[in-house]
């Protein structure tokens, strides 16, 4: 008999046991009104230079804080730190992509209720994270303008698993040639209907419209959240 189904099993299993953990950590951050937002993106696609300037943004007016999982270091938190925000490391060791039970036990000890929005950067990854739920409420894809316009149509499973798209480094967009109306028409290809916004972490390229868009989200979920 072949290894395959048995191995498959084993995978629904671990993947059922992380949707139940998701579910949990849903209800929780539903509960006590915080908003999640995780990161997914090839390796260095601009997540954590994002992150930071979205913290440091964020921050005079909203309690924010974040999660950021690698396979090794603790280098991007330490880079999200100096946003002044509570941040923490996890590191995955040889996984290729954050488990719901890990931002649970990284979550120990921190007043979740005490957060307007909690960021997840993900290990940096175009095809392990995609099967994953974390709980949170709005996945980001990032694809930067060095990967080319075609990844859409390549990893589409994370494009589908995903609700907004970020084209990062547009700063640098003329530079490698960067075609954004491909790369739309693809993102649209995979995902008809998808939001998407043009960043640029150096120059601040849209961050007003997608921190106007971040802000929205909490108004609505404050507006569904059980006093
Ligand atoms: N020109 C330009 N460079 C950027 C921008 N954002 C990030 N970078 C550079 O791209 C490289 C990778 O950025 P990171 O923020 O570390 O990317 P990441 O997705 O967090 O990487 P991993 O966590 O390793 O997957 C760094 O050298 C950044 O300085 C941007 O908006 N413009
Ligand atoms: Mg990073």
């Amino acid at each position: 008999m072949s290894g395959e189904p048995r191995l498959l099993e084993v995978r629904k299993n671990v993947l059922k046991q992380n949707d139940l953990v998701a579910r949990t950590l849903r209800e929780r951050f539903r509960a006590q009104g915080t908003y999640v937002v995780s990161l997914v993106s090839s390796p260095g696609a601009g997540k954590t230079a994002f992150l930071e300037k979205t913290l440091t943004l964020l921050r005079p007016q909203y309690r924010v804080a974040a999660l950021v999982g690698d396979l090794a270091t603790e280098n991007d938190a330490i880079r999200l730190a100096r946003s002044q925000a509570p941040v923490k490391q996890i590191t995955t060791g040889t996984l290729c992509h954050l488990e719901a039970a890990m931002v649970e036990s990284a979550l120990d000890g921190w007043d979740i209720g005490k957060l307007d929005f909690l960021f997840i950067e993900n290990v940096g990854n175009l095809v392990c994270p995609s099967s994953y739920d974390l709980g949170e409420n709005l996945r980001l894809v990032l694809l930067s303008v060095t990967e080319g316009e075609d990844k859409p149509l390549k990893y589409p499973t994370i494009f589908n698993s995903a609700d907004v798209a970020l084209i990062t480094k547009t700063d640098i967009a003329e530079a490698v040639e960067f075609d954004e109306v491909a790369a739309k028409a693809n993102i649209q290809a995979v995902r008809p209907g998808m939001r998407h916004f043009a960043v640029s972490a150096k120059t601040g390229a849209s961050l007003p419209e997608y921190l106007e868009f971040l802000t929205v989200q909490l108004t609505e979920l404050a507006q569904k959240t059980p006093l």
